[in-house]
């Protein structure tokens, strides 16, 4: 379990979604990195870092320049620690070695003044989404991936894009309730019972991103407000924090363009949102 140093904090983004057509959202997160990053600092990032991602033999502009924003908050003194997102599950332990950053299983826990904080990207608690549950129990095999990493490159980036085309479909096809959190896999969750059926332990309270409804849930099945706002408070047991996604380039009317959470070894925490 991990523990956030006694005089320092931790801080947590998610759903960036990286690319070459984000050069706005890039800048901010270099600059909300610099900002944040120093000494018994600790910085999560919880999956969807990148938009997509085919193979750590594949590089960019955008993957050199976070590189070098993540080598420089290690430089200030920070801890950086990434999770796998359902767009960039495929980034390995070369790019992590090269950024600096800690590959973390999901989920992953935290002790927190006495409390048990699960992190996760939260895709594996949407499991009304069966067609997504399908596609993932797959792609996350490890065979699969050995045998889809040895394609080229080229022919990788064609499928990501086909399988990209078939997601678009899939979610306009869809209810919104079936691509937010089971609630009942929430509560199971908290009880220790993880969607794949393992035991991983009890938690207090679970942090995640994914569903793009950001929000700060109470209890259960407190509804999320209409339009969320920047916040602070200190952990309570039963509370579901879900983090909002990124987007300075083409960002939603009456939306965050995105925002993180800073969290205190004491438990009192802070949700900033950029408007
Ligand atoms: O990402 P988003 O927000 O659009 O939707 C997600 C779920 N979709 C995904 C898929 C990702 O978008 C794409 C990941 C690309 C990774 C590239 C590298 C791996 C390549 C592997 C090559 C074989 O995560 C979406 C959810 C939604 O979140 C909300 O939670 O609903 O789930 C789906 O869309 C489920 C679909 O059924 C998945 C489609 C799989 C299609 C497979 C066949 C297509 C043709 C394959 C050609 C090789
Ligand atoms: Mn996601």
């Amino acid at each position: 379990m991990i523990e956030i140093p006694q005089q320092g904090a931790a801080f947590f983004a998610s759903d960036l979604h990286l690319s070459e057509d984000t050069p706005k959202t890039l800048e901010a997160f270099e600059n909300w990195l610099a900002s944040v990053a120093q000494e018994q600092t600790l910085i999560f990032l919880l999956g969807d870092l990148f938009e997509v991602w085919y193979g750590d033999d594949h590089s960019d502009s955008t993957s050199e320049r976070v590189i070098q924003a993540v080598q420089s908050a290690k430089s200030a003194g920070a801890m950086l620690y990434f999770m796998h997102g359902n767009r960039d599950f495929l980034l390995g332990e070369q790019f992590a070695e090269a950024a600096g950053f800690e590959i973390l299983p999901d989920p992953e826990f935290l002790l927190v003044n006495h409390q048990v904080v699960l992190i996760t990207h939260g895709d594996q608690l949407c499991t009304d989404d069966k067609a997504y549950q399908k596609f993932r129990l797959q792609s996350r095999d490890e065979k699969w991936q050995k045998n889809f990493l040895a394609l080229p490159l080229k022919q990788r980036i064609e499928m990501a894009k086909a399988i990209r085309s078939e997601s678009k479909i899939h979610k306009a096809n869809s209810a919104m309730s079936i691509m937010d959190a089971n609630l009942q896999a929430v509560a199971e969750s908290f009880k220790g019972k993880w969607p794949d059926g393992y035991y991983i332990g009890k938690s207090d309270v679970i942090l995640h991103g994914h569903t793009h409804r950001c929000a700060i849930h109470h209890t259960l099945t407190s509804p999320a407000p209409t339009s969320p706002e920047s916040t602070q408070g200190q952990l309570q047991k039963g509370q579901r924090i879900v983090l909002p996604d990124w987007d300075f380039d083409e960002p939603e009317k009456n939306r965050p363009k995105g925002g993180f959470l800073k969290l205190q070894s004491s438990g009192e925490f802070s949700l900033t949102l950029f408007n």
